[in-house]
């Protein structure tokens, strides 16, 4: 169990007696918005959303939009015997109107940007319910002396689960149960909610022990992957419940290396394919790991989307991307129908105004269907941020609110002074655009790339024709954006590429229905409106405030 604590002297755990005959009334939310607006809390530039943050932020209305809620708060509340109330995505008022109806405990979930959200809100839980013992967890615990900056009673590290339960008095190390939820409550392109069903969220674990010095969660989970379920089948038993109980069959893996734990994940594809219910995947991974699993095994365990780090070619090679022809590698996945998001990192400590151009070509070139584009931020715990603070070159002037990865550096480097980090991120995410097209384009591409190759596979297996079937219910779905795609396009270039694609789908697949020319041209419209919406006011959509209850560990009420 990962915990510590702000409140003993030795840094151990103090666990108060609580009264078993009340069991304590525990409020659990995450910092209050609006979001990625430029307020006295936070900056435009980050934004609550994934895609639109990092990764399809220059693609307009070819962005792709999603909200995730905030899931370490629903773990915590799904395996505490207690009343637990989760607000998520408040506002300041709403919180503290929330406060007013007295609670044992105020458990704050924050990360490093939103500090002073979480140092206001633990503000406002003394004031408005002084009884209230505060909690801060999540990625912001780390920021070194945090228990001084920000006034509170306990600051837990790593997971909080175990913690929580030890806390109340529970077992901390009994089976950790997973909650049933989306992993998104508003996914939308255009305008136009996503085709296909939303995903399920499924977290198996976190950390990952590969320990690469940038990165916040290696670190932050000691060096260590946590497993929250250990085997295959019961990773399988709890997919087939999540899909009786809301249809589920697509999930987002949140797991920073789900292809690490192999043998899991092989037991997980031989129960999926003796009990025929083969679902589908999203999932993060390593490239060593998707190298040794195989491009054939994704395919058969339903890998739709896979984002792998490939981080920079120019400077010290991370071990996990030693010997790997990461273009070949992506062109493969792509060729076999698997998404590829690849991330990179810019204005490492090797990048010069000279180089860096030709890592931002590199990450180009590679053709995945997305590419991620961080400023290197050396987070607190991370390797990367003791080094910086080591040589003196952390900015301490810095407000943490800064701290994103997509404006500014957090450390002083001489070849990347004033906006120069900005202005290199920008031209990259534009030109990565320019040259490669939307995402979705190379999405519905993927989806056609990978239907061919199946679909040419002589032997294939009852399970590899029901694979090959998916892709093309894919391109079915995705291809109705094509003539919104033409019509949006970047470029000449784009426009081209898409209309190409329809005739390579008619000559697949046959031309669309009646029904999907209407959605099509639907979509057209909706799109238009959209474009004008983004272009007259803005494209920011908050996420909606929620209020979810659990009594001993049932949800409740929504
Ligand atoms: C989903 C997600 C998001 C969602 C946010 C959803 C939300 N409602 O907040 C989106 C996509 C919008 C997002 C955006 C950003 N994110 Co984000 N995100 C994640 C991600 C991928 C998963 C988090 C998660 O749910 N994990 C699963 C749950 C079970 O784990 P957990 O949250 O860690 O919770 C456990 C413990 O931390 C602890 N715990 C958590 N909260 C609490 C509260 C209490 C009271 C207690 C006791 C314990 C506790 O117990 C939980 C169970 O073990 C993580 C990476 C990762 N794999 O963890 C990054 C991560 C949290 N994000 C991060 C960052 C920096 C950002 C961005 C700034 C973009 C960026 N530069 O990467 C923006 C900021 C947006 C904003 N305005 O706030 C960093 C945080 C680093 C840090 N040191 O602060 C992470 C770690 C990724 C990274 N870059 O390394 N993010
Ligand atoms: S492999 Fe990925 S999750 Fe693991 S430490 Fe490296 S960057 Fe982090």
């Amino acid at each position: 169990m990962d915990i510590s604590t702000s409140c003993s002297p030795q840094g151990q755990p103090v666990f108060p007696k609580l009264d078993p005959a009340h069991p304590p009334r525990i409020l659990l939310t995450s910092v209050f918005g609006p979001y990625g607006v430029d307020d006295d809390f936070g900056r435009s530039e980050n934004i609550m959303e994934l895609f639109h943050n990092q990764i399809t932020k220059a693609q307009g209305a070819a962005s792709l939009r999603f909200h995730h809620r905030s899931f370490g708060l629903y773990f915590l509340a799904e395996n505490l015997d207690a009343d637990v109330t989760i607000l998520d995505f408040p506002s300041k008022d709403r919180f503290i109107c929330e406060l007013r109806n007295g609670y044992d405990i105020v458990g704050i979930s924050f990360i490093t940007p939103n500090f002073l959200k979480a140092q206001t809100m633990a503000k406002l839980v003394r004031e408005h319910s002084p009884k209230s013992v505060i909690l801060l967890g999540g990625h912001g615990a780390a920021i070194e002396g945090v228990e001084k900056l920000i006034d509170c009673d306990h600051v837990i590290r790593g997971d909080g689960i175990g913690w929580m339960r030890s806390y109340i008095g529970q077992d901390p190390n009994a089976p950790i149960k997973h909650p049933i939820m989306p992993s998104n409550d508003y996914h939308m392109i255009y305008g136009i909610p996503m085709p296909g069903i939303t995903a399920g969220l499924l977290v198996p674990g976190v950390g990952c022990d590969n320990g690469c010095r940038f990165c916040s969660t290696t670190h932050f989970f000691g060096k260590a992957y946590k497993p929250f379920i250990t085997s295959g089948k019961e990773l399988f038993e709890l997919l087939c419940r999540m899909q009786d109980q809301d249809r589920y069959d697509t999930f987002f893996v949140l797991d920073e290396n789900f292809l690490r734990q192999r043998e899991r994940t092989m037991e997980l594809m031989a129960e999926m394919e003796k009990s025929n219910r083969l679902f589908k995947f999203h999932v993060f991974a390593s490239a060593d790991t998707i190298v040794a699993f195989g491009v054939d095994n994704l395919v058969r365990l339903g890998v739709h989307l896979l984002w792998v780090g490939v981080e920079s070619k120019s400077g010290p090679i991370f071990p996990k991307n030693e010997g790997i022809d990461h273009k070949a590698l992506i062109a493969d996945l792509r060729n076999h129908g698997i998404s590829v998001l690849a991330s990179g990192i810019l204005c490492m400590e090797h990048h010069t105004q000279d180089n860096i151009n030709g890592d931002i070509q590199f990450m180009i070139d590679l053709q995945a269907d997305m590419i991620q584009f961080m400023l290197l931020t050396g987070l607190p715990v991370t390797g990367v941020y003791s080094d910086h603070k080591e040589e003196k070159k952390l900015r301490t002037d810095l407000p943490y609110e800064e701290w994103h990865g997509q404006k500014e550096l957090n450390y002083r480097h001489s070849e990347f002074p004033g906006s120069s980090p900005e202005e290199w991120l920008n031209r990259a995410f534009r030109e990565e655009y320019e040259r490669n097209s939307s995402s979705i384009y190379r999405m519905t591409e993927t989806a056609v790339r990978g239907y061919k190759t199946l679909s040419a596979v002589k032997d294939a297996d009852a399970v590899l024709k029901v694979r090959t079937r998916q892709l093309a219910d894919r391109i079915q779905e995705y291809r109705q954006l094509l003539p919104t795609i033409s019509r949006n396009a970047v470029n000449p270039l784009e426009k081209k590429r898409a209309g190409d694609l329809e005739q390579e789908i008619t000559s697949l697949l046959g031309p669309m229905n009646f029904k999907q020319k209407i959605s099509s041209v639907a979509a057209m419209i909706i799109a238009a409106l959209w474009s004008i919406r983004i272009k007259i006011f803005s494209d920011t959509v908050q996420p909606k405030t929620r209020l979810t209850h659990y009594r001993g560990g049932k949800l409740y009420a929504e």
